[in-house]
């Protein structure tokens, strides 16, 4: 059940993409909307998609956020949440991002998985999502919170678009019959230095439960994955902070590496 009326729908919509498209931070939208429910909040972030494509941006996949229990308790939240990728949030492997048009990035370790299936919730569950895969392949994620030092609640994270802003995909891509999805092994280096390590079980015990449950969420507003999806899964690793000159290179067993610099 939703709390705001359309007229307040598209005004904090408008709000939160502005603050994305300036790259400027705005206080958490709970604090003057504190009636707000979820299905509110996804109704903002949907009303942001909506305005992204009626300006001709494309939408070129989805993304699971919070999906670990090192993000969770890192960011005082409890449960996942997805958002959507529009296509000038791509990044080429091994390009530059541009720090100014971002507002505090971090950058996460991710899995991509493609569907060659659709997948429509409720009831998916990891046996359906390996079924469907086309293929995983390595991804980065770069998100940039609109608020104020990452600080919020998860209804407000939401209306976000859950802190979307870049991504870069790359490396090898592989049939999940081949790897080890849980025990895949991930090191971050950034400026050349280890700075984070992880496991593919640090994702909901196993990435696939992560397809699952955004097929799932999105079954609830009668939406689905279609054949075809690209879907960042959510971070391996906690987010990892990124300034003007910073380099990294992310490692993935079996898979390759993704590399990329703020300038
Ligand atoms: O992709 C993510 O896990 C981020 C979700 C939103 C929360 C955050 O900005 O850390
Ligand atoms: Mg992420």
């Amino acid at each position: 059940m939703g709390n705001l009326n359309k007229e307040q729908i598209e005004k904090l919509a408008a709000h939160l993409e502005s603050a994305e498209l300036e790259a400027h931070d705005v206080t958490k939208i709970t604090d003057d909307y504190p009636e707000m429910t979820y299905e509110d909040a996804f109704d903002i972030q949907w009303e942001i998609r909506r305005r992204k494509e009626e300006r001709g941006n494309r939408i070129v996949g989805m993304k699971m956020g919070l999906t670990s229990w090192a993000k969770m308790s890192q960011m005082g939240v409890e449960q996942p949440c997805y958002g959507f990728l529009a296509d000038y949030f791509s990044v080429p492997e091994g390009g530059e991002i541009k720090r100014d048009e971002l507002i505090h990035p971090k950058i996460e370790a991710e899995l991509a998985f493609v569907t060659k299936a659709p997948l429509k919730g409720p009831g998916v569950h990891i046996g359906d999502v390996l079924r469907a895969t086309d293929f995983v392949l390595p991804a980065v994620e770069v998100i940039d919170s609109r608020y104020r030092d990452f600080k919020f609640d998860l209804k407000s994270v939401i209306a976000d678009n859950s802190s979307s802003s870049r991504f870069i995909t790359g490396g090898r891509m592989a049939d999940v019959a081949d790897l080890d999805l849980k025990s895949l092994g991930v090191v971050m280096e950034v400026n050349g230095e280890v700075v984070e390590v992880g496991a593919g079980a640090a994702v909901l015990g196993h990435p696939a439960a992560s397809v699952a449950m955004l097929a799932n969420m999105l079954g609830e507003r009668g939406e689905e994955l279609p054949a075809g999806s690209f879907i960042m899964i959510g971070a391996i690793t906690a987010a990892v902070q990124m300034n003007k000159g910073d380099s990294f290179c992310v490692r993935y067993q079996d898979l390759g590496t993704i590399s990329g610099k703020f300038v």
